[in-house]
């Protein structure tokens, strides 16, 4: 099994973590979207990463399906099979990577000329991002894991969009935010997260 992607990608980056967590056995293909050359426009129509490629020659794509391929694979599972928790560890997922595409879109913009950026668009995305911090803050109940017995999706999907917030839109979101800079402090050196964190 082969997981295409770069290692600054945060989309990436929850699927390592996953893997990690999982103990699943698999190969790190290091290559950007962008490259002609590369595997990435066969592999997925889309031309994005992350990408894995099973065994048997499949693709799978985005991070959510194959986030959802891969529990199935092995235990531990990391997301919750039924009920109320499943949905709670489903949300927290959906939390954590509309703050990465609201960040990503915020910071493309802030990547075109000076001339050419509008501050509305990039008004609406720190909006998104400060409204899922809001909301985050009040739902942490007594820290990590945050649902069910154990470290899982979750988890993971916070964390990384949290540690993204800093790379990509460093603010001073801990000051408003004092419960889940705490949370992230205390889950910030699980391997899972060290060990995908992207180089400096
Ligand atoms: N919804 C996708 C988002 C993936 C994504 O946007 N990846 C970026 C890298 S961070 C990419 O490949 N961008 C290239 C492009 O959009 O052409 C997922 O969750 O996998």
């Amino acid at each position: 099994m082969k997981l295409y992607g770069t290692l600054t990608s945060p989309y990436v980056r929850k699927v390592r973590a996953f893997l990690h967590e999982k103990g699943i056995a698999h190969e790190l293909v290091i290559e950007a979207p962008a490259d002609p050359a590369g595997n990435i426009p066969r592999l997925n129509p889309l031309g994005k990463v992350p990408v894995l490629l099973r065994g048997d020659g499949e693709t799978l794509f985005d991070s959510p399906v194959i986030i959802d391929y891969l529990d199935g694979l092995a235990d531990p599972r990391l997301i919750p099979p039924a009920g109320e928790e499943r949905f709670h560890a489903l949300r927290w997922h959906a939390l954590g990577h509309g703050v990465l595409d609201a960040v990503v879109t915020r910071l493309m913009e802030t990547r075109r000329k000076p001339e050419l950026q509008d501050p509305a668009v990039i008004a609406k995305q720190e909006d998104k991002v400060a409204g899922a911090l809001s909301f985050a803050e009040t739902r942490l109940g007594g820290g990590a894991p945050l649902v069910g017995a154990r470290f899982g999706l979750a988890d993971i999907a916070l964390a990384i969009a949290l540690e993204y917030l800093d790379m990509r839109y460093a603010h001073d979101w801990r000051g408003r935010h004092p419960a889940l800079a705490r949370w992230l402090a205390a889950v910030t050196d699980r391997p899972c997260l060290k060990e995908t964190r992207a180089p400096s």
